[in-house]
């Protein structure tokens, strides 16, 4: 099926408002939302998902002969009002509910009216993956997912193989969730041209729309302001990915430390035709000399540190007037 929906957010250009046809048949301009508001019932609505829904823990804690390792999410009733919810499933041994607050700007969207809210971020972890390290946001990784709205509706999944992308190009929640998440052994050829992975990370992100798309809408299916679920399966991925090849661990080119990699890009102002954050810029000062050979590495070409010539606080490679 389609990745699309799982891509983040094209930067900000140009879709500011969106529009709506009224009885009229004038376009009335809709300003966006106050991502303050929209954050507090976003959380609102995803706690309530994690209180009246549980996940099949029985089957992790005790699986069975044929247990496929899949999350499935049902509803607290009838037969099921024993269960205990997802939102109390961090007292369950081996596995883990958690959260993350992250401060989020308006201006991530597009929209110029200076707020920004925190938005709290909760993973599921039913399985943790057996291999030691988790990936970073700048990091590419290999797994299979499904996307979720909260009222179950099914808006994307990855085939059954491995997918492989980079944890920054897709919606700001997913990557930061990912980071929570331990992966596998393999990849293990079946001999059919497919492969497989042993002991890796299960569970799911409950992203708030401020995480996701926001404002925008994506699909057929994600109206504006939508919380997203992912259910995910973590294979692998790759430790201090260089995404743009420049000799930077893609993660350190977060020069605002804020954990989104696609607002930070320095020659912002020279980049008429295309917007390349630094993590996807081999050149991140636009100075034409690549940042390759702006920075220390060592005789095996990997990355010891930055170089500040002259003084001025400023990494050469983020200094076009060196
Ligand atoms: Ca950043
Ligand atoms: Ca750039
Ligand atoms: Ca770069
Ligand atoms: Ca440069």
């Amino acid at each position: 099926m389609k990745l699309k929906n799982i891509f983040g957010v094209a930067l900000a250009i140009g879709c500011i408002w969106s529009c709506k046809n009224d009885d009229d048949d004038e376009i009335e301009v809709v300003p966006p939302r106050s991502i303050i508001e929209v954050s507090a019932e976003d959380d609102e609505e995803i706690v309530s998902f994690l209180k009246t829904h549980f996940f099949n823990y029985e089957d992790f804690q005790n699986p069975p002969a044929d247990f496929d390792y899949k999350v499935v999410f049902d509803t607290i009733a009838g037969d099921n009002s024993d269960k205990v919810s997802i939102y109390d499933s961090n007292e369950l041994e081996g596995i883990e509910l958690g959260s993350e607050v992250i401060s989020v700007k308006s201006s991530d969207f597009g929209i110029s009216d200076e707020e920004e809210a925190d938005h709290t971020l909760y993973y599921l972890i039913a399985r943790q993956g057996a291999k030691e390290g988790k990936p970073t946001i700048g990091d590419n990784v290999y797994l299979r997912y499904e996307g979720l709205l909260l009222d179950g509706t099914l808006f994307d999944a990855s085939a059954n193989q491995p997918v492989q992308f980079n944890l920054s190009t897709v919606v700001r929640g997913f990557g930061n969730g990912m980071e929570y998440f331990q992966t596998g052994m393999g990849p293990i050829e079946n001999g059919d041209g497919t492969v497989s992975y042993e002991g890796y990370g299960v569970g799911a992100i409950f992203i708030p729309s401020g995480l996701a798309y926001f404002n925008n809408t994506s699909g057929s299916v994600i109206s504006s302001y939508s919380p997203l679920i992912f259910k995910v399966d973590a294979f692998a991925y790759e430790k201090d990915t260089d995404y743009d090849g420049d000799g930077i661990p893609s993660y350190l080119e977060d020069v605002d430390g804020d954990g989104n990699l696609n607002n930070d890009n320095t020659d912002v102002e020279t980049e008429f035709t295309s917007y390349l954050a630094n993590y996807n810029d081999p050149d991140d000062d636009g100075d034409g000399i690549p940042t390759i050979e702006e920075i220390e590495l060592d005789d095996d070409g990997n990355f010891v540190g930055f170089i500040d010539t002259d003084g001025d606080g400023v990494p050469d490679h983020l200094d076009n007037d060196l």
